[in-house]
This record gives structure tokens, sequence and C-alpha cells, in this order.
């Protein structure tokens, strides 16, 4: 556990006054069933690390007391949602659980077409796959890993069109999802070929930033000029919505429902990752406008997913998510969901634990490079600090730096992204506010070692997406394990 002189510092830091100002944050729900969990010895995580690769996708996960690895596909469904499941209509073609999805993604998302798909990568291989064609450029808000491959695998080349802001860990920029409009521009003149933008909201990989609406408006005015659609990643838009609303002028009266048919209004379609924002633990969509798309995406849905009134999911999957669209865009869920997150961000940033700001839609970034400024990035600093994050209490956090960068495609070098970083995913509706004093502590003491571990290096290195089940091993003595 953490080191004993350790005190977790809200309620010592915040006032009366601010501490009452958090009731108003507590979560609209009540516990009904829990799932036990085990806190384990230093001597068990050890070996469970070692046996893991020093990777932490690669432990079981009975040997991890809080499970902060990601937000995907880890919520706690809602007894409404639970109650769906038993209404499934397992049906293979024109299962009603499939109108009710629909009904739903309409009425709250937008779009004229649902394809729906086993989970988002599904979603993004077939928009890929009816879109690019090799040679194409498609410029994005930052890369996701996923959506990058599938990009890359249909033969497109995927362009970063970020504001620099993205890049600076600590920067305050309020949306730092937003596109640079002259980069973009840049590219809309010069590539031969562009099929689509690519608009994350959030942007996982800069630290859950959201997109403003007016950087969604200008980048659709400019797309519209060139003739070019915009695709949007929908997966945390709900997410966004919040951030819309709490920070851009103009928004606070509106509810996060109205914000997000307005967001999507300004795209053409979408892919969505039903593990996230929609509450469930599996499922995906392909949203659509244009009829001659729709009709080829689901030409391809039969190949690749399952019939186009199911893509992958059962019915029952199709109503638990139906429902949880339904209670994402409700105002009190997301000022608890992303309230949630800030909570932890701030004990850390009151410890004087490096992290990106402002604190995300999902998860608290640490930042690596500032933990161990003198580790080299090859020696891959958010892999070690993931690892002794573990080691210190069984917290599981994510690598999201040179590892998950993977290696230039035409060179073979490793990436050498700017960003690198670990994250803390909160699940949504699982964990209570003392399960995140105790991962604050044990950041704060692995953060108070820090001249401690040397580093690791790559001892299976796999082909395609290489976090998921590359190995590693310590380097010299000191390091982890
Ligand atoms: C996350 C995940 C799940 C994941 C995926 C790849 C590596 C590690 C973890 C998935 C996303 C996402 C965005 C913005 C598309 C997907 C793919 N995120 N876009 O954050 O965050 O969706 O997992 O349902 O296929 O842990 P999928």
């Amino acid at each position: 556990m953490a080191s004993p002189q350790y005190q977790p510092p809200h309620s010592a830091l915040r006032t009366i006054g601010q501490q009452l100002r958090r009731r108003s944050w507590a979560e609209p729900w009540k516990i009904k069933m829990v799932e036990p969990i085990r806190r384990t010895t230093p001597e068990q995580r050890e070996a469970a690390l070692r046996g893991a690769g020093y990777n932490t996708f690669l432990l079981r996960a009975e040997d991890v007391y809080i499970d902060l690895l990601t937000d995907s596909g880890t919520s706690a469904m809602s007894d409404w949602q639970w109650a769906g499941l038993m209404l499934g209509d397992e049906a293979y073609a024109g299962s009603k659980n499939y109108y009710h999805l629909e009904d739903a993604v309409r009425r709250h998302y937008g779009y004229k077409h649902l394809i729906p798909t086993h989970q988002g990568r599904g979603a993004e291989h077939i928009l890929s796959q009816i879109m690019i064609r090799p040679g194409d450029t498609v410029p994005g808000n930052m890369y996701f890993t996923t959506t990058r491959y599938h990009q890359e695998h249909a033969g497109g080349q995927f362009v970063d069109v970020i504001i620099d802001e993205a890049h600076d860990p600590a920067s305050l920029h309020p949306f730092k999802g937003d596109i640079d409009l002259a980069k973009l521009e840049r590219v809309l003149t010069t590539a031969k070929h562009v099929p689509y933008v690519c608009l994350a909201a959030t942007v996982n990989m800069a630290g859950g930033q959201p997109i403003s609406m007016a950087n969604v408006r200008a980048v659709r005015g400019l797309c519209s000029r060139h003739g070019v659609p915009v695709m949007m990643d929908a997966t945390r838009a709900v997410e966004n919505a919040w951030f819309i609303k709490s920070r851009e002028r103009g928004y606070s009266g509106k509810t996060c429902a109205e914000i997000l048919l307005e967001l999507c209004s300004q795209t053409d379609g979408c892919t969505m990752s039903g593990k996230k924002d929609p509450l469930v633990n599996i499922g995906g969509w392909l949203s659509l406008n244009d009829d001659a798309l729709a009709d080829r995406a689901r030409n391809l849905v039969v190949v690749y997913e399952g019939l186009h009134t199911y893509g992958g999911m059962a019915g029952r999957d199709m109503e638990a998510m139906a429902r949880g669209i339904e209670e994402s865009v409700q105002d009190e869920h997301m000022q608890a969901r992303v309230g949630q997150v800030e909570y932890l961000g701030e004990l850390l940033q009151s410890e004087g634990v490096p992290i990106v700001l402002p604190i995300g839609g999902h998860a608290v970034y640490l930042d690596a490079r500032r933990f161990y400024p003198k580790m080299a990035q090859d020696s891959f600093p958010a892999q070690t600090l993931a690892a002794e994050l573990y080691l210190d209490a069984g917290v599981r956090s994510m690598e999201r730096g040179i590892v998950s960068a993977g290696r230039d495609k035409a060179t073979g070098r490793h990436h050498y992204p700017r960003l690198e970083l670990v994250r803390l995913t909160i699940p949504r509706r699982v964990y209570t506010q003392a399960h995140m004093d105790v991962v604050a502590e044990s950041v704060v003491a692995v953060h108070a070692r820090a001249e401690r571990p040397r580093g690791l290096r790559m001892v299976y290195e796999p082909e395609q997406l290489r976090f998921f089940q590359a190995r590693f091993e310590p380097l010299g003595a000191g390091g982890p394990g």
C-alpha cells in the first residue's frame, strides 16, 4: 500500500463550503448489487506483473484491486437496462430491439441510418472500407489506435490536424480537441483526395479533451466548401456535450441532449463504440445520413459483423444499449460522471502530481515524462509508470505513449509521440469516492519514489496494435519488479 505518512488531502484542503457544493454532485442512483474485489500482497502483485510481461493488458482481472484500465465496456448497467435484457427478441432478422435502438439513435444523435456492429472498431472497419481508397488522406483531431489502423488498412494515410495545444499536457486551453483550421485547410487543398474528415468528440489520446461547438461549425463550413464530408467518432460525444454546456458561451442553459443533437447535426455520420457513453458492456454502430453510402455499409456489415439488424449484437444487447443511450444523455448522470473524474484529478493536482490539464471527461492522465524526466522515451516511461502503479496497490492503468503509438509503416521506426501518458480511466457508475481516494494515495506514493525505476525494454513485439500483447523486462537494478 501507499506510504504510511501520506494523508488523503481532500478533507484538509476543501473548505466546508466546497464540500457542501460537492453534495449536489452525488450520483443519481443507489447501489443494488455489488461485486467483491480483493486486495493482494506486494509479493502476489510482483509475481502477477512479471507473469504479465509488465503489461497491464496481460494481467488477470482477479489480480487487480481497482481497475482503471479502461471505461470501455466496464460500466454498471441500471435496473432498467437489466430489465431490458429480459425483453431481448433473438429473432435472426428484424428484432424489435433493433428498432428500439434505431429510434434511440435517431432521437438523440439525429442520424438517418443505423448500421449495428459488434463494437466501435467494427464500425471503423466498415466506414474505412466504403470510403477510403489507396492513396487517400484522412485528417483527424489526433489519432486513435483502432481508428488509424482501419484507415491505414484501407490504404489511407492519417494526418493529425489537432491544435498544437493538444500536444502540450500543461496547456489550459478549454477545448484541446479543436481542429486547427489552417492545418485542415492545408490538407484539403494539397492532398490528392480526402474521403472525409474524422472528428473525435472527445479526443481520447489528448486526455479526454473536448471539441467546441464553434470549432465543429467552422470545420463543417470549411469541409462543405471543399465538398468533403465530416464523420464523427461519437464514442464519448455526450461527455463532450457536457463540456460544451459547462465551458462554452451560450450553452449553459441547454441540456446535454440538445447539445448532442446540435453537435451531430454538423456531421454526416458517426462511428460509435457503445461500450463508453451508451453504458453497455458490448456493442457499437455506424450511422450515416447518405442513403447510397448506407446501402454500401449494409452490404459489408453482413460479411464482417452479422445481419444488418443485429450486426454482431444479441437482441438483448441492443435493448440494453437503447436504454443506456436514454440514461447517458441525462444532465444529472453526466454531472456525476465527469464530476468523479474531476474529483480524482483535483486530488492529484493538489498533491503536485503531474497530470494533463484540463482534467478530461473519462480519465485522469498522468504525465510520465514529468514523473521520470531523465528516462529516455524508448525506455518506455509510461509503461514503467503503469507497472509501478500496479505494484504499489494493485491499481490497473493503461499506457498511452510510445508503446501505443506503434511504428511508422514506411520506416519501421517507433513513432515518438509528444504525449507520454498513463491513463487512469474511470468506469461509469462502478467505483465510489473512497476508491478514488485510495487511487490518489497510491499515485502520490509512486510519485514520491520516482527516482527509483530505470525503465523497461521490450522483449516481445506483436505486429499489429502492439500495446495489447507486448512483453517487457525491467532495465537494470531498481526497475519495476
Ligand atoms: C479505450 C478504448 C478501448 C481500447 C481500444 C484500443 C486500445 C485500447 C483500448 C476505444 C475506442 C475509442 C475511440 C475514441 C474508437 C474506439 C474503439 N477505446 N474510438 O479507450 O476510445 O472502440 O473498443 O468498441 O472497438 O479503452 P471499440
